[in-house]
């Protein structure tokens, strides 16, 4: 109907520019890079492009640090460039989702400069305090390790979540929404036709006291899904995005699936879905850099608990945040190829708005880092740091961080099989996965039974299916290390089975005809499904 919201059918692909595609040379994925993928997209059968950052920065967070929110990224284009990016997705169909990060600007932006100089305007904009005694304004830990404030010239401090290069924004200050709304109306007004809103419910700080003692991130209580940060997006929403036809995603970190409900609720009139992380948490122990062993019972028990929870979830397996999805919760080795398109099939049969992200289609896996030198991201970076103040040595740190550096998902995409994978002509500014040799897009569009035409056929299976767009959810009882669960609408069941683990699965088979697969109808088995199958069964109602 015609008052459908557009995004509620709409496969998103996320785009991380830095490692996408170089147009000319310097080794840096850029706008007209994008542009020239955008056919390539169009084939795959997505409907909207979430554009990881690409606003002016100095790129201590590539890209997360801004410091003109008006302005584009020279590494990236021009504005002109961004222009034509909108103009021509738009032609093909397709929309753009920017990044919308306004926890924190970089310190380079004009209103910290003015703020370090003295301005006690801008002072205002963010969180300047002085020390007690000796030592730091509050107990608070930042998301990439160590405290969360630094000192400025002056002597006192100023607060940062994530690195001091990210200063953190003073959101009790009505002039701050001032400005970043006239931003949003700014790029709204281009043509984007959303936001995906980065770290969004821990933008409101309710006070700056000290926090419970905790291992990371002291002082959350603080800050996370805060009433005030509900205010926010309730007028956010009423004031910019409902005078748009704009969708909305916000990362929420910590969420549970209540908080997740407060944010996404549809009558609330605040964030139109989140992106939660429990699964992405499933194999640490609590915090990202101690890992313990994967399985899939549990990553099944947490899918179906946010499935149940939520009308529209984001659902995504992969993020420029995160290891690759094959590494994560598949087989990179004997079942590569068909844990990818398991992967695929799950992500594109669960209720909700899926993500696929830049590489995730060909089935790429983690960076094959030699060393931390390899490493380019500041979190990475941080990190290192506060291990080595916990005197783990050298072994032990470079085992933790590269199979854990969100730099596994930075690799640039692989295009062909050629020295620089056709990312770029020039040196790439991280360096490129060996197994571009026959994991990359050229040779896979050649396979008809390659990751990429599955994911093709599996994207253009839900188009055309009103259950897996509209239907509901719920989960069919199964071995705890088997997934299965029907998605039904008015006309039509379907069965959808996942076999996580590299075994048969004995399972009992409900529904009538199978209608999709990642096995031949020669190597299906009756009584079970084979390693990391994947079944859509039709059943007649
Ligand atoms: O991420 C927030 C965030 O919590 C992660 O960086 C976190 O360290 C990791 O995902 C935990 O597994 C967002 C962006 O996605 C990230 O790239 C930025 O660095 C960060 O915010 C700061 O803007
Ligand atoms: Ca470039």
């Amino acid at each position: 109907t015609s008052t459908k919201k557009w995004w509620k059918n709409a496969i998103v692909y996320q785009i991380y520019p830095r490692s996408f595609c170089d147009s000319n040379g310097d080794g840096i994925g850029d706008i007209s890079g994008i542009i020239s993928k955008l056919h390539y997209l169009k084939e795959l059968g997505i409907d909207a492009i979430w554009l990881s950052p690409v606003y002016r920065s100095p790129g201590y967070d590539n890209g997360y640090d801004i410091s003109d929110y008006k302005d584009i990224n020279p590494e990236f284009g021009t504005m002109e460039d961004m222009e034509r990016l909108i103009s021509r997705a738009k032609r093909l169909g397709i929309k753009i989702i920017m990044d919308l990060v306004i926890n924190h600007t970089s310190d380079e932006h004009e209103w910290f400069q003015k703020a370090l100089a003295g301005d006690d305007k801008y002072r205002d904009y963010y969180y300047f305090r002085e020390g007690v005694g000796s030592s730091y304004p509050n107990n608070w830990g930042s998301f990439f390790g160590g405290r969360a404030w630094s000192k400025t010239e002056k002597g006192d401090y100023y607060l940062h979540l994530f690195s001091k290069k990210q200063p953190d924004l003073n959101w009790q200050n009505p002039e701050v929404f001032d400005e970043i709304t006239d931003i949003m109306r700014f790029w709204l007004d281009k043509g984007v036709a959303g936001f995906r809103c980065d770290v969004i419910n821990i933008i409101y700080k309710e006070s700056l006291e000290n926090g419970k003692k905790r291992f990371a991130l002291t002082g959350k209580e603080h800050y996370l899904n805060t009433d005030g940060c509900h205010e926010l997006l309730k007028r956010f929403n009423e004031e910019v995005w409902s005078k748009y036809k704009t969708f909305i995603v916000g990362e929420t970190v910590f969420v549970t699936p209540d908080d997740a409900k407060l944010l996404s609720d549809e009558n609330r009139k605040e964030l139109d879905a989140v992106f939660f992380f429990e699964h992405m948490d499933v194999d640490n122990y609590g915090i990202k850099w101690f890992k313990k062993g994967f399985k899939p019972s549990r990553l099944i028990k947490i899918l179906d608990k946010w499935q149940t929870a939520l009308e529209v979830p984001a659902n995504y397996l992969e993020n420029h945040d995160q290891i690759r999805s094959v590494n994560h919760f598949g087989n990179v080795g004997k079942y590569w190829e068909k844990s990818a398109k398991l992967l695929c099939g799950l992500n594109l049969s669960l209720r909700g708005v899926p993500f696929i992200y830049e590489g995730e289609e060909i089935g790429m896996t983690n960076g094959d880092f030699k060393g931390l030198r390899e490493l380019k991201d500041i979190e990475s970076y941080n990190i290192n740091q506060s291990l080595k103040k916990m005197l783990l040595v050298h072994s032990i740190r470079r085992k933790l961080i590269l199979q854990t550096t969100r730099d596994n998902a930075r690799t640039p995409v692989q295009w062909d099989a050629s020295d620089n994978a056709g990312f770029t002509t020039g040196i790439p500014w991280l360096k490129i996965n060996a197994n571009k040799s026959f994991i990359n897009v050229e040779t896979e569009l050649r396979d008809d039974n390659s990751i990429l035409n599955f994911y093709k056929s599996m994207i253009e299976f839900r188009k055309n299916s009103e259950a897996l767009q509209d239907g509901n959810y719920r989960r069919v009882a199964s071995p705890s290390d088997v997934y299965i669960f029907t998605r039904e609408s008015t006309h039509e069941r379907l069965y959808i089975y996942c076999n996580l683990t590299n075994f048969n699965k004995a399972v009992e088979f409900y529904g009538d005809n199978i209608a999709f697969s990642n096995y031949e109808e020669s190597e299906r088995e009756n009584f079970f499904l084979k390693p990391y199958e994947f079944r859509v069964v039709v059943s007649n109602i």
